[in-house]
């Protein structure tokens, strides 16, 4: 458990450095987008994706500065989606990772803009890696487009859309909707570890497997967490999918059902990985840790 703590924090340590790098402040006449974008991108996200990234790239190589600006950009993107979602024209969140909105501090305009920016610096910092000599440009391209697809009108913002726009009534919208706006994003940072990682067919599938189960299995524990998490712990209100009479898998199922969901669809992630032996064990504890998490 320790050496695992240890694992999670020097990668996550490295990833916030990487970002503070990509996201540099400039202090000319457009100062303020790179205030709001770096206010949300450190206002203490767990940074699940990009280590995700670099768990299912580490099973090949060791060399973590290889995916490190896809982890980046993943977490980027993953950003401009919460910010984007905190608006009053969507879900109309004042508190976000326990600190005032994007939208609350810097207003909407810029909240739009900043989310705005920070998905086009994510593949611009992609578009800057084929300047490293080690990166092979296909696997980046491929990966880049994976990307892309997952964050697009058939992965997240299509998820968005149908959370926003759609009748939901039962167990089938509802896992369309959360495979689509939340796994979308968790499957495609483990597929860009496994194709910079040149994966083979079968490892790749194993990856696309694992990260499927645990994308769902994510969103079921974040519904069971607004049931019962604390609000100190989650930094926002609790309770709000009840108050705002939303479908969750808590509402349909009752939260013990819908624990046993979670646990059964975090066992089947973590038997897809099985054939890597001991090289899958840090993505099997993450998963494990994401199970049991209260935030
Ligand atoms: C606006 C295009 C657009 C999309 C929004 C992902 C999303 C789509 C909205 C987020 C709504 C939400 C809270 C979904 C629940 C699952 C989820 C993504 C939780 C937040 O992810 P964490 O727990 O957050 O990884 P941190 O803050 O730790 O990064």
């Amino acid at each position: 458990m320790e050496e695992f703590n240890e694992w999670i924090s020097y990668r996550r340590n490295l990833i916030n450095k990487n970002l503070e790098l990509f996201l540099e402040k400039k202090n000319n006449h457009q100062k303020m987008i790179y205030d709001a974008m770096n206010y949300s991108v450190f206002a203490g996200g767990k940074r699940i994706r990009p280590i995700l990234t670099l768990a299912s790239y580490e099973i090949f190589d060791y060399n973590i500065n290889i995916p490190m600006p896809f982890a980046c950009a993943v977490e980027m993107i993953h950003t401009y989606s919460l910010i984007h979602d905190d608006l009053p024209s969507m879900d109309n969140d004042d508190f976000r990772r326990g600190k005032p909105s994007c939208h609350k501090k810097f207003g909407e305009d810029i909240a739009v803009l900043a989310g705005d920016a920070l998905l086009n610096k994510a593949f611009e910092i992609i578009f800057d890696m084929n300047t490293n000599p080690k990166s092979n440009l296909e696997n980046i391209f491929k990966a880049g487009k994976f990307l892309s697809f997952a964050s697009g009108s058939e992965g997240m913002i299509g998820g968005q859309i149908v959370d926003l726009h759609h009748k939901k009534n039962n167990l089938e919208i509802l896992k369309y909707m959360h495979i689509h706006k939340t796994g979308a994003l968790i499957n495609a940072s483990c597929k860009i570890g496994g194709i910079l990682g040149k994966a083979n067919n079968k490892e790749f599938s194993s990856l696309d497997e694992f990260s499927k189960n645990l994308g769902l299995a994510f969103q079921v524990k974040d519904d069971i967490l607004d049931t019962e998490g604390k609000n100190e712990e989650i930094g926002k209100p609790t309770g709000s999918d009840v108050e705002n009479k939303k479908l969750t898998y808590v509402s349909l199922l009752g939260v013990e059902k819908a624990k046993k969901l979670e646990k059964e669809l975090t066992e089947k992630s973590i038997s897809s990985l099985d054939h890597f032996g001991s090289r899958g064990n840090h993505l099997k504890k993450l998963a494990l840790s994401l199970l049991h998490r209260k935030n």
